[in-house]
């Protein structure tokens, strides 16, 4: 590490104090600087580029790299995932620093997961000289854009560009708030070159940020609350739907409480991490991207359902009940009509809703616990499994499996407190025991392969120093896109395990192109072309060594497993980064059953 670097704030922190300008002479950027300090944000995970060699500066000699302190990334798409993964724990955002039209190019596809995670996220960027006159030959043509936020405005919550120091506080006070008012999403402010290069002189008087922060939640009306009580009062087989709902323990309590005092059979869903305790007696059965039979036979069942923002009710519906008429009465506990636009169809199929609480779905549990007595407890979540179409065939002796890797993770792990960040698409339902809103915390929102790596690296910053344990379980696929995010934990000393595990394929793809042959009758032993990733295989452990990080594997032998995932786990509680490769049957845990497949 540099001589440059101070003591005590970690890699990157300067020793000069913050604020140290006795000159007077202040430049646009300061102002934008100051403010992103003003709102709170603890970082900024970066890649450089001159667009923003102001704000840089002041950012480094203005504020002494603190508060917030830069992160630097190897991707702007690990910057803005490193963003996502931070807030998912921490309930608050951090931003992202991306360079003009480039480096926000590179960005987009994590803002399009963050997005559809309803996530918060800060995106700065920067463009022009906008006045042309200003603009370098060549380099400050082409990265300057009219216009630069039509490329994330799709799927931002808003976005702007200040076109005078003076109206800077105003966009970056009204960026964060609207990041942070539920539903939460991505916004993106970016400052032009020109501006942030002016010569101010003395600092303009700012704003302070208490009086712009979000509103506090909104109660819903009172006589659809009185109907949906009224409903689940009466209702003798409710199911409660757990979507995205708060990571808060009081929130987790008051949930758990609704579905004793309704005796509701609850779904979660993997997508949206931890929202009920697996072990509970009313947790019913697995409901992944596709319902199992027994989740639809629930639904099918159900007189009431109430659901808490869970994604794509419309489809959980289509699967259960086909084109039959939905008979169950529907309790929508939603905020999240007021984000859908007309280009992302993320809000997924239109469901019905009898009664629609328009508030954040916790705010409703918490609003209807009150007005509803306990009723004794008789429900049983299972109902009499309908026979899988496809007996799953049992995986060979002597190999690794998505789930059997679960397992072992699982047995090493033992009474550890651990925040399981991802999960590889292979583990389908409830392959992970959860009792705390941090233990899960769910998928990528956009389905955008790539931004594991980063998201693990942001939650684990957030989980740093909580005793938690951060553990990512990613797809080969996934970890080779995202893999240079590494390079950050290990720069900023950001303990985190990500276990491979690694079925040398694109493998979701290859069970996509099995159903095409079958259905057209073509050979199935083809579908591996254009898939595996094979020939060479990529050594995992050697690209994570590569990055100064700890590499294990690969590894083939289950006796071998628990071994190697004792010393990762090892490293990482000593404070280090550790990937560990795992080579694992290629298969999936579906609602059809486990499918495995011999090469
Ligand atoms: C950016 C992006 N590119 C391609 C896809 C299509 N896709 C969906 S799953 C998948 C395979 C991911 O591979 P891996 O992470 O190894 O998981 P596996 O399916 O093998 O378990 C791909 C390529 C995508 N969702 N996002
Ligand atoms: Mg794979």
């Amino acid at each position: 590490m540099s001589d440059s670097r101070g003591e005590g704030h970690g890699p990157g922190a300067i020793e000069r104090p913050a604020l140290a300008n006795e000159t007077g002479d202040y430049w646009g950027s300061d102002v934008m600087a100051l403010m992103l300090r003003e709102i709170g944000l603890p970082y900024v995970a970066l890649n450089p580029g001159a667009s923003y060699r102001g704000l840089h500066d002041s950012l480094v000699n203005l504020l002494g790299n603190v508060e917030p302190q830069m992160l630097l990334c190897l991707h702007e798409e690990h910057a803005v995932a490193i963003a996502h993964g931070y807030a998912k724990v921490a309930g608050k955002p951090m931003g992202a620093i991306v360079h003009s039209n480039v480096g926000l190019m590179h960005a987009t596809m994590a803002v399009f997961n963050a997005w559809c995670d309803r996530t918060p996220v800060i995106l700065l960027g920067a463009t022009g000289p906008v006045a042309a006159d200003k603009r370098r030959p060549w380099i400050d043509w082409i990265h300057t854009a009219a216009d630069q936020g039509a490329l994330v405005r799709n799927y931002t919550k808003w976005d702007d560009q200040p076109a005078s120091i003076g109206a800077v506080p105003e966009s970056v006070l009204r960026a964060y708030k609207m990041a942070t008012t539920a539903p939460c999403g991505p916004v993106y402010v970016c400052f032009d070159a020109a501006l942030q290069e002016t010569r101010l002189g003395d600092l303009p008087k700012l704003p302070s940020a208490d009086r712009f922060r979000a509103p506090a939640p909104a109660a819903p009306d009172p006589a659809a609350l009185q109907a949906a009580a009224a409903l689940l009062a009466g209702a003798e087989r409710p199911v409660i739907l757990v979507g995205r709902t708060d990571r808060d323990e009081a929130a987790w309590a008051c949930r758990v409480q609704l579905a004793e005092t309704l005796d509701a059979i609850v779904l979660t869903d993997p997508k949206t991490g931890s929202g009920f305790p697996t072990r509970h007696r009313l947790q019913g059965p697995p409901a992944g991207n596709a319902l199992s039979a027994e989740a639809c036979a629930l639904l099918r069942e159900a007189d009431v359902v109430l659901s808490l923002d869970w994604v794509d009710l419309a489809g959980a519906f289509k699967t259960a009940y086909g084109d039959d008429e939905i008979k169950s009465k529907v309790i929508l506990a939603s905020l999240d009509h007021q984000l859908h636009n007309g280009w992302s169809m993320d809000y997924q199929g239109l469901p019905p809703a009898d009664i629609h609480l328009a508030v954040e779905p916790d705010i409703a549990v918490a609003a209807l616990l009150p007005l509803l007595k306990p009723r004794a407890a008789s429900r049983t979540p299972m109902t009499p499994a309908a026979p899988a179409e496809t007996e799953p065939s049992a995986p060979s002796p002597g190999i690794i499996t998505p789930v059997s890797l679960a397992e072992a993770l699982r047995d090493v792990v033992g009474s550890r407190t651990t925040c399981i960040i991802r999960t590889p698409l292979a583990w389908g339902g409830h392959a992970w025991e959860t009792n705390h809103p941090l233990d899960l915390l769910g998928g990528d929102g956009g389905g955008g392969i790539g931004g594991g790596p980063g998201m693990a690296v942001g939650a684990a910053l957030a989980l740093r120093g909580t005793g938690r344990l951060p553990i990512a379980v990613l797809g080969d696929g996934d970890t080779l896109m995202g893999i240079t995010a590494l390079w950050t934990a290990v720069h900023y000393r950001i303990p985190v395990l990500i276990v491979v595990a690694n079925n040398n394929s694109f493998f979701n793809d290859e069970l996509h192109q099995d159903r095409m042959a079958r259905q057209r009758e073509r050979p199935v032993a083809n579908r591996w072309i254009g898939q595996r990733i094979a020939d060479p295989e990529p050594d995992l452990a050697m690209l994570a060594r590569g990055q100064g990080a700890t590499g294990f594997g690969p590894v083939r032998d289950p006796a071998e497993l628990v071994r190697t995932l004792r010393q990762a786990i090892e490293t990482v509680e000593a404070g280090g980064v550790a990937l560990v490769d795992v080579r694992v049957e290629p298969g999936y845990a579906t609602s059809m059953g486990s499918h495995y497949s011999r090469r």
